[in-house]
């Protein structure tokens, strides 16, 4: 689209749509919710604690990595930039059906989705006015982002939307002209940089008024996010829809840190800037237990295989229980678990993600009530068991099954029962000075994690 042609869609739909639902949004939303703390938002994040990822776009159909064969170069990538781009030209998932994902979703224990509408590449699977490279430009047709937001709408399901700042395919991001490998993180020194801006902004509206009920805006701003003006967006979404939370990736703290395909080892604090996809910035983490006030809210987001998107070469996939494991950490550390799938070209799920969910969903349907709207535990940093904790029960979340008799360290508080969560039946226990000594005997483990209720009085 030329610059011209844009300017003029852009007038016209500032000046009449945004007003309009933005008024009528603060309206309906207490100003008191959008202070951040122990809010409506955070609320509802931290009750959901799991949730689904969605990678898919035109890239699903070549099983390649979203939009990074067109960003770095490398001599491995099975596609080059002009048949990753002739993608959008064939792209047809016709069956796609959004009910099947949500029900998915529903069995394998996922509380909310976060779904791409543009990755890096600039590819969006929304009908926007402001870009012809597009879903509704395929040969499928459809507004797949209206689909899928009428059929969460449909069933109460929240739906965030997934947004990447860097965009390959915006002119005003980078010099189009040249190849993208040296101008992928973007070139905010041209006149033209502010364009870009402008452009985040009309998609961000469009997204946060066409859409209903956004629930976050999932920002991928890679590195140098100083650039995006991050409050800006901040400002946008707060105005537009006062309880879509924000994660932390356009240069701002946000509601909540991203670590990306790890896990911290312990529970983060406010100010620290979690994001990215390197452990090893955290390592020199505080081991102590915060208050609730200084504690950071967080969603580690993580692949099933390897790679994001669909990719049919990619058979490393982590089990069941490893990921059941997994997410036994990330809750006992107070994290959300947002676990990603690639649909195939089709729009259908691959079995090896199917069985895994339906796995993790038997998990949670038994152990649900040690996970959902939960927060970390009084115990941490102990070999073969993690906690999570509400109100006066703890959970124990037991990864190394002992033989007879469990012992977990006390916090101080009188315990009044000990049950399985999986049967409810009692565990008989004593407690002394060091803890509480549990008689496990006869107890059949789970393989992945056993849940035993502590409550105190
Ligand atoms: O959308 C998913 C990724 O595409 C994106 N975030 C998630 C949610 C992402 N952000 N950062 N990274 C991925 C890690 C980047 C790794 C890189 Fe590379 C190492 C980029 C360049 C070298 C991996 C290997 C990608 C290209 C080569």
């Amino acid at each position: 689209m030329k610059m011209d042609e844009w300017n003029i869609r852009r007038r016209r739909f500032l000046t009449a749509a945004i007003s309009a639902s933005a008024a009528s949004l603060l309206m309906r939303t207490p100003l008191n919710a959008m202070s951040r703390g122990n809010n409506m938002r955070m609320r509802n994040f931290r009750q959901r604690k799991f949730g689904m990822f969605v990678h898919w776009g035109p890239y699903s159909q070549a099983s390649v990595e979203a939009s990074w064969p067109i960003m770095v170069k490398r001599d491995d990538w099975p596609i080059t930039v002009p048949e990753y781009q002739d993608l959008a030209t064939t792209f047809n998932p016709v069956n796609f059906d959004p009910d099947e994902w949500l029900d998915l979703a529903r069995a394998a224990g996922h509380k909310y989705m976060v779904f791409t509408t543009k990755h890096h590449d600039g590819y969006c699977m929304f009908d926007t006015l402001y870009s012809d490279y597009k879903i509704t430009k395929s040969p499928y047709g459809k507004d797949i982002v209206k689909m899928l937001s009428d059929a969460c709408a449909k069933r109460d399901f929240p739906l965030g939307f997934y947004y990447s700042p860097p965009d390959m395919n915006h002119p005003g991001f980078r010099d189009m002209s040249k190849p993208t490998y040296d101008s992928w993180h973007g070139q905010p020194e041209r006149a033209e940089w502010s364009s870009y801006l402008d452009y985040m902004e009309l998609q961000l509206s469009e997204l946060l008024t066409r859409y209903g009920t956004v629930d976050t805006i999932w920002f991928d701003g890679l590195w140098g996010m100083e650039k995006y003006n991050g409050q800006r967006f901040i400002d946008l979404i707060h105005r537009l829809q006062p309880a879509t939370t924000v994660n932390n990736r356009i240069g701002t703290e946000g509601d909540y840190g991203t670590p990306e395909q790890f896990i911290p080892q312990h529970i983060p604090r406010r100010g620290i800037d979690l994001t990215g996809t390197d452990p090893k910035r955290y390592e020199s983490m505080s081991q102590e237990i915060p208050a609730i006030e200084d504690f950071m809210d967080w969603e580690v987001c993580m692949t099933i295989n390897d790679t994001w998107a669909y990719n049919v070469n990619d058979h490393k996939y982590k089990s069941a229980d490893e990921l059941i494991r997994s997410s036994v950490e990330i809750f006992s550390r107070g994290g959300n678990f947002l676990l990603n799938i690639g649909p195939r070209p089709d729009g259908t799920i691959q079995p090896e993600f199917r069985e895994r969910m339906l796995a993790m969903g038997k998990w949670m349907s038994i152990n649900g009530e040690a996970v959902y709207d939960t927060l970390y535990g009084p115990v941490q940093n102990q070999e073969g068991y993690r906690t999570t904790a509400r109100e006066n029960h703890v959970f124990v979340h037991v990864l190394d099954w002992p033989k007879g008799k469990l012992n977990v360290r006390g916090w101080g508080k009188k315990i009044a029962s000990v049950q399985l969560l999986s049967d409810k039946r009692p565990l008989p226990f004593v407690q002394n000075d060091d803890g509480i000594v549990i008689d496990v005997a006869g107890v059949k483990p789970d393989s992945a994690a056993t849940v035993i209720k502590v409550s105190t009085v």
